[in-house]
């Protein structure tokens, strides 16, 4: 009975300090004109609410910003992660078949995804959704995550969920995919058909969804994502810091540039094949050689994912390694 009243007590407590907060209360008011649920289950909600400097410390070490190619790679396409995508790709054959089929995305690179997110489902991160979603909402620039923390109280609501008790990344990202909450409500599909997407306990659902969320952003069934190239001697002894210097008219190792590859030949990169879709050139320094990738439409969907170069070329790499593999 006493712990109760202490229970009763603390929430009560936490109910006015976070719900009397100005921006708070500006929030609800956007999340109650701007979707179905009453002020009642937002305010529900938002009093778990606890707001997590360790995630906004995990975000300032983003691997993508900071890591040269080597190490982000080194840290993504690694042996033993080519081999658990051999197993995963072998224990959910039936499903990535299916899927391939349904939504005309290659089970490889669905596989290397969820490899990447969260090890082939084995790491669905240490947070939660409502205190690493709530952060962000209540940071300056804060638009897009307020939607999202909308987002997650509409999916809760729907599948019964507690934003308190699933798993998360530091960013907020859900399931075996790692979908941010309006992803996971406009890209998931119900692909067991128990009239729930499931992104943590249904495999079907987790891996459908992944393939819908690059079919939607494009994905052209059968073409390539990346193709390496040979670079040309004007380029072939640069590492690091020489490529992150050169001066051309366009950007590397970006996946906004889009050029032809006459372009690229214009400016002394030597290869023979011609390409008709548009290239992100990426000369990077990888395993003490300087190798140049074009990536085509393919692989910007992979960057629709997570807007980073270095994961779309890591992601088509893994997914290359666990094909050739599982094909041995
Ligand atoms: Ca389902």
């Amino acid at each position: 009975m006493i712990r109760l009243l202490i229970m009763f007590l603390t929430i009560s407590y936490a109910h006015a300090d976070i719900l009397e907060r100005e921006d708070v209360q500006n929030f609800i008011e956007l999340a109650v004109n701007s979707s179905e649920l009453t002020k009642e289950e937002i305010e529900n909600y938002l009093i778990e609410a606890v707001p997590s400097e360790k995630a906004q410390t995990a975000r300032q070490n983003q691997p993508e910003v900071k890591a040269t190619w080597s190490r982000y790679r080194n840290r993504y396409v690694t042996s033993s992660r080519i081999n658990n995508g051999v197993k995963f790709v072998k224990e959910n054959y039936e499903i990535l078949e299916s899927v391939e089929k349904d939504f005309g995305v290659s089970k490889f690179y669905v596989a290397s995804i969820i490899g990447c997110e969260t090890n082939y489902g084995s790491f669905l991160g240490t947070y939660n959704p409502l205190d690493t979603i709530f952060t962000r909402a209540f940071e300056p620039k804060n638009n897009f995550w307020q939607k999202e923390l909308i987002q997650l109280f509409i999916l809760s609501k729907k599948y019964n969920l507690d934003p308190k008790e699933i798993k998360s990344s530091w960013s907020g990202a859900l399931g075996l995919g790692q979908f941010i909450p309006s992803s996971y409500n406009y890209y998931g599909v119900d692909y067991d058909n128990d009239g729930m997407v499931d992104m943590y306990n249904s495999r079907k659902d987790g891996i459908a969804s992944v393939a819908n969320y690059l079919k939607e952003n494009g994905w052209k069934t059968g073409s390539d994502a990346v193709s390496e190239v040979s670079v040309g001697e004007k380029y072939e002894k640069l590492q690091d810091d020489a490529i992150a210097e050169l001066e051309l008219p366009f950007n590397l190792n970006n996946f906004r540039t889009k050029i032809t590859a006459t372009e690229l030949l214009n400016e002394g990169f030597k290869f023979e094949e011609t390409f008709n879709e548009k290239i992100s050139p990426l000369l990077v320094f990888e395993q003490g050689k300087t190798k140049l990738y074009l990536g085509f439409d393919n692989f910007r969907v992979i960057t629709k994912y997570n807007r980073s170069s270095k994961y779309a070329l890591a992601v088509h790499q893994l997914a290359l390694e666990i094909s050739k593999r599982f094909d041995e």
